[in-house]
């Protein structure tokens, strides 16, 4: 039986507040684990060394977690006791009147064939894999299963040796046998202690790939990949990666690998994208494996970002810890900033930079507007896998790339030395990681700390005067109210400016206490509700360059004409803020067009607009990817944002509209370019060639949308003659945007060809759930019953319900309810199978109050539905009781 959302008394699941933290009455000094692997009947036996913390309140019995746990024996100091000395409460084993110190031994029998939740221990094809973030060790064995209890593990695994040749956990391999019954041995040591939430183990039949890295101090870490014999040349580029972050890891912040193996494993049923288990790093098979034929540019791009993120947890996760689940932002924002800067620094800055905005502006900003908003630090939560979010992961890394804006690089890595080393082995907090960047650096971050405790997105109000030789710049900042937090206090905003003359050139600045001019861009600190900036010999009306490289994650409101935001377009010297200047031009008239639908006049589209965009496609010094980033609109869910009530209809509507035009007013300039873009090289992974493919396919999506003829032979041929995934899938992502003949025959074609492959046919149904045909949930509902399909692998669920209801917004929110009943009958499927998947899945009906009153009330209704289903989980009954109430 799994959790569920009402308990036997009929109670509703508890919450866990931040203020009610205590330490943990006993700690672990050593675990040893003991593992027969058995897929239906796996015995565990767990010998714990515990010692009664001196930093608790005393007289506390030790408590165990535990759940769908089958006891069979408790032993204390190597003797047996019944269930006198012990009890089960809830979900934990509690034993009281324990000496101060004490060895602890459980045996426990658990069925992993059967564990379709993916968290603890679970057979995914054929093999032995763990999930234990945040609360799986507990579905393993008996554990004070909270990240601030560290022990040291050691690991024995018995299996069948045919079966499971490979025998993995954390650590060193220390020994193995054989045993005379067909079965193996393996038994693995980690030498540092560590939280029960990066405990892993392996086993399966894999195969190894083998690499090494020379750390900067000269020792030598033996590097390997296990994965699928099938699988084998699709590692290349994971363990380049690798060696990439291990090598940047060091040189940015002194930080060397601390193990002699580094070891990778992929898997086919993973919940999530990986992870970071001390030494045995875990990936869910789509974000570690590619090769040309199979993966995309986005998915080499991913997966080196991926790979990084969690290699970089080793000390900003592993060596330093979280206390608990409420301080999850400080591994995870400050990993994300992490991945974020190696990425940047391997590829294109200005381009990672424009895609991390665009989920942040896209996915946070709205999850910040909604009933799930929440603070980067929680103060409460009730499941806590629903708290691994874009508030958590993304916000929290721009909360630390603002620290870093306010203290400098250098600064910066004054601050993490500091953090690394007071902190090395321990379990510890936000205000740690902020208290060793004011150390470092001899600053007063109180103020600051409220970008980890008020939730929302701030919104600065922009006025401008200009007279006399002095431009005046007034911001003014307000928080909108969020569930629990109905006033904020105000936060302390660095605001990265320049101020532009009329041929697109920076201005020295001075402001009134300065002497002279320094620098021609400034960092503005924000602290009060409204501040004004007096900037000296000006001598003509500037155009203001704000918030440069996004260096906020705030809303700014400035009201600029088409004709402003197309010179900064042009001219802005920051490109994230070129690129800005472009979505902010393309809204404004989307909104515009939005308005003329609703009132049935005509749709036009004026010249200043196609002339801005055409001469950015023209432009030959731009780097390409730039230019497909800046030629691509806002999508209909950030859109959809920007209105006080959504209308889907109108929001599709208009935006095809601007993207036809755009594309017949421009056509000779994308077929140009797209001719010019071409290319016969062989698949290369660099900045420069993602950047040609990127433009190329964003012109075939821009001609096609046009109907020509032309345009369609090019698509086919594109199909035909690709020889990388990259420029088939492009193309056929395309094709199957359009009713043409040859859109049934070319997939057709596409599956057979790949049907051997699990991630390509994934890309296969995700190309048709995201089609804006409308016969798109037909056609979705069909697949369900396609033999590739299956509701246990989170990839097949994400990829075409996933897909569709969270990427599809015009198909998902069809007036008829379709796709909100179809959501919701999916959930409720998946619930008792996978209630992580199932919450993740639900939350696309979360912001249903946005919408008009008829779609408002379809979507109240399905929610409710879900609701009223007997057992429900608690990560699905969070999200939707929390949707209804918000
Ligand atoms: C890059 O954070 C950025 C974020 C938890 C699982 C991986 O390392 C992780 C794990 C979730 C959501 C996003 C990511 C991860 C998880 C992730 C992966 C790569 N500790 Br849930
Ligand atoms: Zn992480």
């Amino acid at each position: 039986m799994g959790d569920t959302a009402k308990d036997q008394a009929g109670r509703t699941p508890r919450a866990i507040y931040l203020e009610d933290y205590t330490p943990p009455p006993f700690l672990v000094d050593t675990v040893e684990l003991h593992f027969e692997l058995e897929p239906d009947d796996t015995r565990v036996r767990a010998r714990l060394q515990v010692r009664r913390n001196p930093a608790a309140r005393p007289a506390q019995p030790l408590r165990l977690d535990g759940q769908d746990l089958e006891l069979l024996s408790v032993k204390l100091d190597g003797a047996d006791i019944d269930g006198s000395r012990y009890r089960l409460e809830g979900q934990q084993l509690v034993m009281d009147d324990l000496p101060d110190a004490a060895s602890v031994e459980i045996e426990t029998r658990i069925q992993p064939a059967q564990n379709t939740a993916l968290e603890g221990l679970y057979v995914s094809s054929g093999m032995f894999c763990t999930q234990c973030e945040a609360e799986g060790f507990r579905r393993i064995t008996f554990f004070p299963d909270r990240p601030d209890v560290m022990a040291r593990y050691t690991t024995t695994l018995v299996a069948d040796r045919k079966a499971y040749p490979v025998l993995l956990s954390n650590g060193n391999l220390v020994e193995q046998g054989e045993l005379d019954d067909g079965r193996h041995w393996a038994r693995w040591q980690d030498p540092f202690p560590k939280p029960s939430y990066l405990f892993a183990l392996v086993a399966g039949n894999l195969v190894c790939i083998e690499d090494s890295f020379t750390t900067r101090s000269g020792r030598e870490v033996a590097l390997r990949m296990y994965v699928e014999d099938v699988n084998r040349d699709k590692c290349g580029h994971a363990l380049a990666s690798l060696k990439q972050a291990m090598r940047w890891d060091e040189e940015r912040y002194g930080r060397e690998y601390d193990l002699d193996v580094f070891m990778i494993v992929a898997v086919n049923d993973f919940n999530m994208g990986a992870m970071e288990n001390k030494g045995l790093n875990i990936f869910n098979s789509a974000c570690v494996l590619a090769s040309p034929d199979t993966a995309t540019d986005s998915d080499f791009y991913n997966i080196q970002g991926i790979i990084g993120h969690e290699y970089f947890h080793n000390w900003s996760g592993n060596r330093v810890t979280c206390r608990d689940w409420f301080q999850l932002s400080l591994k995870e924002g400050f990993t994300v900033f992490r991945d974020q800067e190696f990425s940047a620094d391997l590829n294109s800055r200005p381009v990672k930079r424009i895609a991390d905005v665009n989920v942040l502006r896209t996915h946070q900003f709205a999850q910040d507007a909604g009933p799930m908003a929440h603070p980067v630090r929680p103060d409460s939560y009730i499941e806590i896998s629903n708290f691994y979010t874009v508030t958590v992961y993304n916000k929290g890394a721009e909360v630390v790339r603002m620290i870093r804006t306010l203290v400098g690089q250098q600064g910066f890595r004054k601050g993490t030395d500091l953090y690394f080393e007071r902190h090395d082995g321990q379990a510890v907090t936000t205000d740690d990681f902020v208290a060793a960047m004011e150390d470092a650096n001899g600053i007063d971050l109180s103020q600051f700390k409220r970008w980890y405790s008020q939730a929302g997105t701030p919104v600065i109000d922009v006025h401008e005067d200009f007279a006399d030789g002095i431009y005046s710049l007034t911001l003014k900042q307000h928080c909108p109210p969020t569930p629990g937090q109905p006033e904020k206090q105000p936060f302390h905003i660095p605001i990265d400016m320049a101020l532009l003359d009329r041929s697109g050139r920076p201005l020295p600045l001075r402001l009134e206490d300065e002497t002279e001019a320094a620098g021609t861009h400034r960092v503005l600190e924000l602290k009060e509700s409204e501040q004004t900036f007096r900037f000296q010999d000006i001598p003509e009306r500037p155009v203001v360059s704000l918030n440069r490289g996004f260096s906020a994650p705030v809303k700014i409101n400035l009201q600029r004409d088409d004709t402003e935001l197309a010179f900064l377009l042009a001219h802005d010297p920051d490109p994230f803020n070129r690129w800005d200047a472009g979505q902010n031009l393309a809204m404004s008239v989307l909104l515009r067009l939005v308005e003329n639908y609703r009132g049935e006049r005509p749709l036009t589209l004026d010249d200043t607009v196609v002339d801005a965009f055409g001469a950015l496609l023209a432009d030959e010094d731009l780097d390409m990817a730039l230019i497909a980033q800046a030629l691509t609109l806002p999508s209909e869910s950030y859109l959809a944002d920007q209105c006080e009530v959504v209308d889907v209809d109108a929001i599709h509507a208009v935006r095809e509209f601007m993207r036809r035009t755009l594309a017949q007013r421009l056509y000779d300039r994308f077929l140009q370019r797209y001719r010019e873009t071409r290319s016969d090289a062989p698949y290369r992974f660099d900045a420069r060639s993602m950047a040609q493919r990127s433009l190329k396919n964003l012109c075939l999506a821009y001609l096609m949308e046009t109907g020509s003829e032309e345009a369609r032979a090019l698509c086919l041929d594109q199909l035909e003659q690709a020889h990388n995934m990259t420029d088939s899938l492009a193309a056929l992502t395309v094709l199957a945007q359009y009713d043409l003949p040859q859109r049934e025959p070319q997939l057709e074609l596409f599956y057979h060809r790949w049907q051997h492959d699990p991630l390509v046919v994934d890309k296969w149904f995700a190309i048709q759930a995201g089609s804006r045909l409308p016969d798109t949930l037909q056609r979705v509902k069909g697949l369900l019953n396609h033999p590739a399909f299956t509701l246990t692998n989170p990839n097949k669920v994400r990829a075409l319900i996933g897909r569709f209801c969270q990427g599809n917004t015009v198909r998902f929110h069809a007036a008829d309810g379709a796709g909100y009943r179809f959501l919701a009958d999916q959930v409720i499927l998946l619930d008792p199978l996978n209630p992580q998947i199932a919450a993740r899945l639900i939350s696309a009906m979360s912001r249903w109050r946005r919408h008009d009153a008829h779609r408002r009330q379809l979507m109240k209704a399905e929610l409710e539905r879900v609701l009223a289903v007997p057992g429900l989980s608690k990560d699905v009954f969070e999200i939707v009781s929390k949707s209804l109430e918000g």
